[in-house]
């Protein structure tokens, strides 16, 4: 016996994701919905590459009722006024979007980090998937957190356009010809070119000079793992399609040593060790793509501060960044609150 699940934007960069991997880690589903705006109605979405397909509802007038989750890869606005609805039904949501991220009454989970939080999603139905460059950090920083009780975390991104949605890869394909071929170039979604360039800017500028993107993985990752982790985060658009990159320097209470760091990765879950100080010894985020592991690489000392780490860490963010943890919720959900069979 499965479950009843809707993946809603299922049309997405994200929602086509969360579909394959449903697929591939043979969720058991007893009836599948997609649902998009009513411009995706009757859109035959693949369900990955299984050659089947699932035609798309409009989610303006989708009976929630009966339905045991969904999954939501939409903006905020369109889950501000569908998850509440979803929810009243008695549907449980796992939200992609940033909306519920810091409500107190909204568990935003991690599996590998915080599974018994999700125990509160009664509180209003939902359960919040965190940032795509949060999920990766933390599940790398949980295992040397409980080892050593990490104190700070200085992080710079290296993040793919992906996360960005379609139209962020469309706009570093088009520039990537137009540079080539010597057209003018379109600069629409990014705000500076984004081909042979990187930008230190993600989502919009806060009153203290960071941005919205480094202000989430600060508050999420305490909400997360610890609140007492101080985090400063710097987060640059790179012009790669997929795998999010961060090079992350941790101070931690008590002493570990760049070795014993390596072999509590090498054993943690949802981490995949690949540090051999060699040429190439190392995971990029080409290599990262359709993975489901968050690879760490470059594990070092730190020697200019007491029980100082520094480490590298590299994920496929449309998985585990989004659509990956998402199924692993929806799964964990399925394990602790709704046994079938
Ligand atoms: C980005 N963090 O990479 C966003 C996607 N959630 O733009």
């Amino acid at each position: 016996m499965g479950y009843r699940i809707v993946v809603a934007g299922a049309t997405g960069n994200v929602g086509r994701e969360v579909l394959a991997i449903l697929a591939e880690r043979e969720f058991p589903i007893d009836a599948l919905a997609a649902v998009a705006s009513s411009r995706s109605q009757g859109t035959e979405v693949e369900i990955g590459d299984t050659g089947r397909t699932v035609k798309c509802q409009n989610i303006d007038n989708f009976d929630w009722s009966g339905w045991d989750m969904a999954i939501f890869a939409i903006g905020s606005d369109a889950t501000a006024i569908h998850a509440p609805k979803a929810a009243a039904a008695g549907c449980i949501v796992i939200d992609n979007s940033s909306l519920y991220r810091m409500d107190p009454d909204v568990p935003l989970i991690v599996p590998e980090v915080n599974p018994e939080a999700i125990d509160g999603y009664t509180a209003r139905n939902i359960i919040a998937n965190p940032n795509c460059s949060t999920a990766q950090m933390v599940v790398a920083l949980k295992p040397l957190h409980d080892a050593a009780t990490i104190e700070r975390v200085v992080v710079s991104t290296y993040q793919s356009v992906s996360g960005a949605g379609k139209a962020g890869m469309d706009e570093l394909w088009n520039q990537t010809r137009q540079i080539f071929v010597g057209d003018e170039k379109d600069v629409q979604k990014f705000t500076k070119q984004i081909a042979f360039n990187v930008i230190p800017h993600i989502d919009k500028f806060l009153d203290d000079g960071s941005t919205k993107e480094e202000w989430k993985m600060v508050v999420e990752t305490k909400k997360i793992l610890d609140p007492k982790i101080k985090v400063t985060a710097t987060c640059v658009r790179v012009p790669v399609f997929v795998g999010h990159s961060e090079a992350i320097n941790i101070e931690t209470k008590d002493e570990l040593s760049a070795e014993e760091a390596q072999r509590i990765l090498r054993e943690a879950p949802g981490v995949v060790l690949h540090d051999k100080r060699e040429d190439g010894g190392y995971i990029t985020p080409v290599e990262c793509v359709g993975d489901f592991a968050t690879f760490v690489s470059r594990v070092r000392d730190d020697p200019t501060v007491d029980n100082g780490l520094n480490l590298w860490c590299v994920s496929d963010n449309l998985r585990k960044g989004a659509a990956l943890n998402a199924v692993q919720i929806a799964e964990l959900l399925g394990r602790r609150h709704l046994k079938k069979g």
